[in-house]
Parts: C-alpha cells; structure tokens; sequence
C-alpha cells in the first residue's frame, strides 16, 4: 500500500443483475479511479440481507459481481476487492457505533422509509441499521473518499456524523471521509418512468437496462423508453427528463460529452436516437459480458482473488477496530 496516496472505499451489494445505473453511477468510475488512490472495493452481501435473499441467488451473485468489476477493469492487483462478511470487522465495528448512534436519525434516512413501505412485512432491524454498518465499512478502512450515486448522499452525510461524534467523545480516531459525487451519471433515471431512479429492484424490468440483458432486449427496452412530445433532442433535466436520461446514457457509453451527443442528434427524430442509443450501450455490453463468463469459468481464480482481498482488507480493518476497543474502554489482553 502507498502511504502518500489518498484511501478510497466504495461498495455494491450483491442483489441481483447490475443495471447500467449501477455501471455509469459506481463501477465505471472506480476504474478510473484505481490508479490515483488506495482504493478498497467491497461486495456488501452484509447489507444485501436486510431484504429478504434467496440464499442459492445470493451465493451465485457474489460471484457474478466480482467477476463483473474484474470484466470492467477493476484490477485485483491494484485494489484490494473483498467480501464484507469476509472481514468480520465489520460486524464488530457494526455494534460498537449503533451506541453513537440515534433512532430518530434512522428512522429519517429516505432508503429506510422507501424500502419500509416496499417490504412492508418484513421491516427488520438490520434495514434500519443500514447505514450504520455502511459507516463502519468507511470508517474502518479510514477512507478520504467515497464515490457513489447521488441516492447514498444521506448515509454518506450519518457515516460523517457518527465519525465526528466519535472523535469528539474521545480523541480524532476516524478519517471524516468526502462523499464523491459524479457531475455525468450520478442518477440514471428509469427508461419509463424518467422521474425515478433506474434500479436494480424496480417492480417493472422493462425501465431498468441490466448488464446481463442481450441485444434485443437492451435494442427493445430503449425503443420503448418515455421521452415528450416535443420532439426536441435538448439536454434538460427538468423539463425533458427522458431525453436528457437517454443522452447522458449515451454519452457515457459512446465516450462523448452530452453537448457533443446534443450536436450529432440535432434534427434527428426520437426513434432513430433511441436506436442510436440502444446500439452505443449493447456494442459495450457484449465484450463485458463474455469477459464476465471467461471469469466465471475460473472459479479457483476467484477464490484466490476473494482470500487475498479479505486478507490485505483484515490487516486495515482490524488496527482500526483495536483502537476503537482501546479507546472504549474495552479491556484488552
Ligand atoms: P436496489 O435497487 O436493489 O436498492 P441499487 O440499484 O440502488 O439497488 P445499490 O447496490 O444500492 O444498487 O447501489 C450500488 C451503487 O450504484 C451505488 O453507488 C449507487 O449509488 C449506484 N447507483 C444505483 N443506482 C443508480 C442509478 N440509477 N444511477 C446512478 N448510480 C446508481
Ligand atoms: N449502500 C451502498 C453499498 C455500500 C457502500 C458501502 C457504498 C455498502 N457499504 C460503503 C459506499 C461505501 C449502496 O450503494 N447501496
């Protein structure tokens, strides 16, 4: 590890298949990023179980997902890539800040009272707790920075509060990580209802482009996607929400800027842009695809990658949560 460059921490949970939300929004970024930081990538299936998981699905996502950030350039040798139940720090740090922290301030967070009323008979102590197990995974690794989308601001904004609050009650423990927010992509919206996010858990797949879907299905689901009646290809968001969705999509995975994508599409109608969008995102999808089952085939590979990710993650983590023991109070052998 480089001592003089910054640490950075970011995480995925394992649910099922990756959006193109999820790929524009967190890991497209972190390739970028894995030369200028100390950058430790996380599977969150700790997370992941606070909905209900089938286990067999939850085994074979893992996998999948760690075999997609390797597809999408997330290098092994660069970067420690680990499983957070790996690392049972997290858990233990886990418990120690839930006493740092207040009921009411989770009761507030937008994703507890969304997926509250989403899974309305099962509203469980371990999805109220979210965000306190996100802090730790921050914390324990004392990461500067954090980069994730736009919907993960709020939990960014406790894991600060409850770093602060801790080195005030004692003495500066926690790094007070920064949140980093992506100016293009931080929000992908949903292909049919542009207001809303794209997700990986929408009631209605045909809004959510998967990194799994083949070409007919990405080249049908964009051919479907809402745009206005204005017949205008213009980049903005307030007011054209589905075509500014579809441009920055496009931009991103065409290599352009918007104001570039604007330009090429002036005077083009709405069904030829949706094609031209649906092509630039399956011409990417498929390579990604085929590098991602290359992987897959070679789970000894995997394995190798997961022991060692958890190894590196363990020796940070661990120093970080003796200290905190250390400075509770815990008593120590
Ligand atoms: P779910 O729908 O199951 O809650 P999700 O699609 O929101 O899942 P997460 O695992 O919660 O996915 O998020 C992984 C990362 O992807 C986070 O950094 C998150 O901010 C980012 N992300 C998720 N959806 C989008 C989106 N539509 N646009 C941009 N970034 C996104
Ligand atoms: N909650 C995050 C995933 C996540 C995460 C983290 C992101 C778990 N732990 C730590 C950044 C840092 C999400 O994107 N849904």
């Amino acid at each position: 590890m480089e001592e003089s460059k910054k640490t950075l921490y970011s995480a995925v949970q394992p649910t099922n298949c990756l959006t193109i939300g999820n790929y524009i929004g967190a890991i497209k970024n972190w390739v970028n990023l894995q030369n200028d930081y100390n950058c430790f990538y996380a599977i969150a299936n700790m997370h992941a179980i606070t909905v209900r998981q089938n286990p067999a699905d939850l085994r074979r996502n893992t996998l999948a997902l760690l075999a997609l950030y390797i597809a999408c350039g997330v290098d092994p040798e660069k970067c420690t890539l680990y499983l957070q139940s790996h690392v049972p720090a997290h858990a233990e740090l886990c418990w120690v800040l839930n006493s740092y922290t207040y009921v009411g301030e989770m009761e507030r967070m937008t994703q507890f009272k969304d997926k509250s009323a989403k899974h309305a008979d099962n509203i469980n102590m371990g999805l109220m707790d979210y965000p306190v197990l996100m802090a730790a995974d921050i914390l324990l690794y004392r990461a500067d920075v954090v980069p994730v989308g736009l919907d993960q601001r709020q939990h960014l904004e406790i894991a600060r509060d409850i770093a602060q609050r801790f080195n005030n009650a004692y003495s500066p423990t926690f790094t007070v990580p920064e949140g980093v927010y992506m100016k293009v992509g931080a929000k992908i919206n949903d292909l049919l209802d542009p207001t809303k996010k794209m997700s990986k858990s929408a009631e209605n797949a045909n809004g959510s482009v998967f990194l799994s879907d083949d070409r007919d299905a990405v080249m049908r689901k964009f051919k479907r996607a809402v745009t206005d009646s204005d017949a205008q290809i213009k980049y903005d968001p307030e007011n054209k929400p589905g075509v500014s969705n579809l441009l920055t999509i496009y931009s991103v995975f065409a290599g352009k800027t918007v104001e570039q994508a604007e330009k090429e599409f002036a005077g083009v109608g709405y069904g030829e842009f949706k094609l031209a969008v649906g092509e630039a995102v399956a011409d990417r999808l498929a390579p990604l695809q085929a590098e991602q089952a290359r992987l897959l085939a070679d789970k000894a590979y995997l394995d190798g990658v997961l022991k060692k990710g958890a190894e590196s993650a363990a020796r940070t983590a661990n120093r970080t949560l003796a200290k905190v023991y250390k400075k509770i109070g815990f008593y120590q052998i």
